[in-house]
């Protein structure tokens, strides 16, 4: 469990208020909740009747979303059905349902990021194509564990890509927490071992390590990916205990490709998406969760230290419509 402790030194994400939230929700998501409220006001406003052109109106503007046809349909099957049992018989009271619809489907992904503290450090792996956001994610992840009382420990593992390490640095100074690096060219696998002893001995929480950006069909690096894993489990069997896979929301149906790759080599337990306030096109989210049938644990909705959040799907919604 989370232990809340307030530091004032730090940007406290986790005590405020719940107002504050909603306002960055709504704030976050504004690209998606203006396209979205848009169309769907233009379309459900009034007492229209609801008849086949409603209802392929309102499959067009859903598939803009990006949700994909299987969704779509299944969104339809769901308000038709409602339609029938309520007997309703106006556009506008379809916009309630679908509100109620489109939560029950994400619901059941928003299982929040739960730290076993038995397991000491709690090893988290990023992962993702290049530029998705991990290294971002991880100081927003680092800041926001940190807050809550955790001691957290980065290992800068992307010993790729120019400047990778020094970014991390940043991030680690901004969230206020030790980074083990080394060297460019390093092996990537022995500087998260490396962190992971360091980490054993002074004791940490947490350890969060960076990895490189990689193509999902470059076969070579995806299995670099399974040596850092099985390099891990030399040091404590059960480590990594959580691989986010962190996607970048506004590659659209893209990302789905991407995602199943990363899933089938090393086993991602949860997901990050992120740049969710750079889309209009919300809908990928639920295609997404859907296809693949993995928890959302974190949303990123911006570039700054605090513009990170655990999934929350009364707040998307809300956000949303
Ligand atoms: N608007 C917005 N930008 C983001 C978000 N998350 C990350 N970014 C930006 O996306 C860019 C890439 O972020 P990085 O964290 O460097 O991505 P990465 O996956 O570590 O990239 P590589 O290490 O090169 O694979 C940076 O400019 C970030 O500021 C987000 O939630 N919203
Ligand atoms: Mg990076």
């Amino acid at each position: 469990m989370f232990k809340f402790l307030r530091s004032k030194k730090k940007v406290d994400t986790v005590a405020i208020s719940s107002q504050k939230v909603s306002k960055q929700w709504s704030m976050g998501l504004r690209r998606m909740r203006d396209r979205l409220q848009d169309n769907l006001m233009q379309l459900l406003r009034g007492k229209r009747a609801i008849d086949k052109s409603l209802w392929l109106n309102l499959q067009t503007q859903l598939l803009q979303t990006d949700m994909g046809t299987a969704i779509t349909e299944e969104v339809l099957g769901l308000l038709k059905a409602q339609v029938k049992k309520q007997s309703i018989d106006h556009s506008e009271d379809l916009l309630f349902i679908l509100k109620q619809v489109l939560h029950d489907l994400i619901a059941p992904y928003a299982q929040p990021f739960v730290i076993d503290v038995a397991k000491k450090p709690y090893v988290v792996l990023m992962v993702g194509v290049n530029g998705s956001g991990k290294t971002t994610t991880l100081g927003k992840l680092a800041n926001h564990l940190s807050v809550q009382g955790h001691s957290v420990m980065l290992a800068a593992g992307d010993t790729f890509r120019a400047a990778a390490v020094e970014q991390l640095k940043i991030w680690g100074e901004r969230a206020q927490v030790p980074v083990i690096a080394q060297g460019a060219g390093a092996d990537s696998a022995a500087v998260i071992f490396d962190a992971l002893s360091a980490s054993k001995a002074r004791h940490i929480d947490l350890l969060l390590a960076d990895t490189a950006g990689r193509l999902h069909n470059k076969a070579h690096l995806m299995s670099e990916l399974a040596k850092i894993k099985r390099v891990l489990a030399k040091k404590d069997t059960t480590a990594p205990h959580e691989i986010l896979l962190v996607i970048d929301a506004t590659c659209g149906q893209n990302a789905l490709l991407q995602a199943e790759q990363f899933i089938d080599t090393i086993g991602v337990t949860g997901l990050v998406l992120t740049k969710l306030d750079g889309t209009a096109k919300g809908g990928i989210v639920f295609a997404i969760t859907k296809q693949f049938n993995l928890p959302i644990r974190f949303i990123g909705m911006g570039e700054k230290i605090e513009d990170l959040q655990p999934f929350n799907a009364e707040h998307f919604i809300d956000a949303l419509l």
